[in-house]
């Protein structure tokens, strides 16, 4: 009876203490933009930075940041103790000197084993209980993201069942079958019936998953296949650091675009043949300029240009100028300038043959300057239609990078020369969106591939709305290379008609 009193005691004693030390540090820790407790309902996860930052009431931010820190001490004490007891070896020592066993180890591990399944597994509730929407969604803009959200939930729930059960029988099991003085270990080594147990149901349950997910996917990427010509086509182009959106302009037809035609006017380099054209000029000039600096570089006109620029920077003590005149003059010394010349020469010489060789091509030429991209037009931010599917055609100018819509539970990776799409359907508009996460809310393209410097803002608006919402969207906006034919007044009809007309078939021809 007395023991079984002191039994009831401890026990209670050790939950009180693990329960009041959860609830202090899950009240301490702050998991930075994810903790529930510091916005207000009902915020979404992405695009979190577009709301403000709340601090709890009554709790300033030193207050928080000093919890945390005070909390930091306490565990690293706890462990500095442990390392140095383990260290010294206190009781190993102590039993040699007294002569008896002063701790049992097997008994300290045993417990430390039970502590540490309670803690680690009221941890993990803990996390369920406070992350756990923002992981089991349900709010998917899009038709496959409530598939993709199931699937998720899915692979959590059996993940966790699986999780619970083993680590509450690999605790428990250490606990309740310590070592005992006197005692043997039981020798099992193998049993083929457990073995192929543990081997066929999770082979079921994850043949089962992919297979969902792979029926999933096909719904996405063969979308186009399966709905000809019901789907409208967006082109998004990435650069470090932003998007551009472009859309067909009034004939419908997205004209062809190359990468060698990229220039400061021509920013998606559209196959715009006056555009190309003047492309093509200007690097004439420029490659002109690099041969007359070779010239120089011969003579040396160059290097003493720049030495005169150097003693000028002198004169005036502009340290910061001198610093980067002195590197110049090293370039030129060295043959790196040379060297720079004549590669940009190549380069350039290259990109005018490769453009001449699809101008000379009469089925290339056919293809690319057919005068489609004339009128199509590029955007700031990307509409799309409520309820109607939409493929994202993406190409990168740079590097990698990788469209990722979280509201509509889509990422694809952009990839320079390897065209990449992506369909899906948005069924929840941006107005909808804003009544469930509030006014500021929008949606966003984000790049979610570590890009550059400024890969953390590379976004472009994403706005759902109804068809004709989007049609009088793009109605108002204006083609890249050609103004529009405007509706103007009949007064005014005759003139101005004949004005635009000509320059449009002037851009055309
Ligand atoms: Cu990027």
């Amino acid at each position: 009876m007395k023991s079984l009193l002191k039994l009831t005691f401890k026990w209670t004693l050790a939950a009180a203490i693990l329960f009041g030390a959860a609830y202090a540090v899950s009240h301490s820790i702050d998991v930075q933009g994810v903790s529930v407790d510091h916005y207000t309902a009902e915020k979404p996860l992405f695009g979190a930075d577009e709301f403000k930052y709340e601090a709890p009431k009554g709790d300033s931010a030193e207050d928080a940041l000093s919890s945390k820190i005070n909390w930091a001490i306490i565990v690293f004490s706890i462990m500095m103790v442990l390392v140095l007891a383990n260290a010294f070896d206190i009781s190993k020592y102590t039993a040699k000197i007294t002569g008896r066993e002063t701790v049992n180890q097997n008994n300290v591990n045993k417990w430390v084993m039970l502590i540490f399944m309670i803690v680690g597994l009221m941890a993990t509730v803990w996390e369920f209980k406070n992350h756990g929407k923002h992981i089991l969604l349900n709010n998917s803009a899009s038709e496959h993201g409530f598939a993709y959200d199931g699937m998720f939930t899915m692979t959590l729930i059996l993940t966790s069942i699986v999780f619970f059960a083993t680590q509450f029988l690999l605790f428990w099991f250490s606990f309740k079958y310590a070592n005992r003085p006197g005692e043997k270990a039981l020798y099992y080594s193998h049993n083929n019936r457990l073995e192929i147990f543990w081997t066929i149901i999770p082979a079921i349950v994850l043949t089962a998953l992919v297979l969902r997910g792979h029926q999933t996917w096909r719904t996405v990427v063969y979308a186009e296949d399966n709905y000809k010509g019901k789907i409208k086509s967006i082109e998004i182009f990435a650069y470090q650091f932003g998007w551009k959106a472009r859309y067909a302009g009034e004939d419908g037809i997205m004209g062809k675009a190359d990468y060698k035609f990229i220039s400061g006017k021509n920013e998606l380099g559209l196959a715009y043949e006056p555009e190309v054209d003047s492309l093509m000029v200007e690097l004439g000039k420029q490659i002109e300029l690099e041969k007359q600096l070779i010239k120089d570089l011969a003579s040396g006109v160059t290097l003493a240009a720049v030495q005169a620029t150097y003693t000028e920077a002198e004169n005036i003590r502009d340290y910061n100028a001198m610093e980067s005149i002195e590197k110049e003059i090293e370039a030129i010394k060295n043959g790196d300038r040379l060297d720079e010349a004549e590669a940009s020469i190549n380069r350039k010489t290259k990109q005018i043959e490769r453009i001449k060789e699809i101008k000379n091509n009469k089925t290339q030429f056919a293809a690319y300057f057919n005068g489609a991209a004339t009128d199509d037009i590029i955007t700031q931010e990307i509409h799309i239609a409520k309820d109607s599917l939409v493929t994202f055609n993406f190409r990168s100018k740079d590097i990698i990078h990788s469209a990722w819509l979280p509201h509509m539970r889509a990422q694809m990776n952009v990839v320079p020369g390897m065209p990449t799409k992506f369909t899906f359907k948005p069924t929840k508009s941006t107005l909808e969106a804003k009544q469930e996460f509030g006014q500021e809310f929008d949606y966003y393209l984000y790049c979610n591939k570590i890009c550059g410097v400024s890969h953390y803002n590379m976004k472009i608006k994403v706005v759902v709305e109804s068809q004709a919402e989007v049609d009088a969207w793009l109605k108002s906006q204006q083609p890249v290379f050609i103004k529009k034919t405007e509706v103007v007044p009949a007064v005014l009809k005759s003139d101005t008609l004949t004005n635009t007309d000509t320059t449009k078939r002037i851009a055309i021809n």
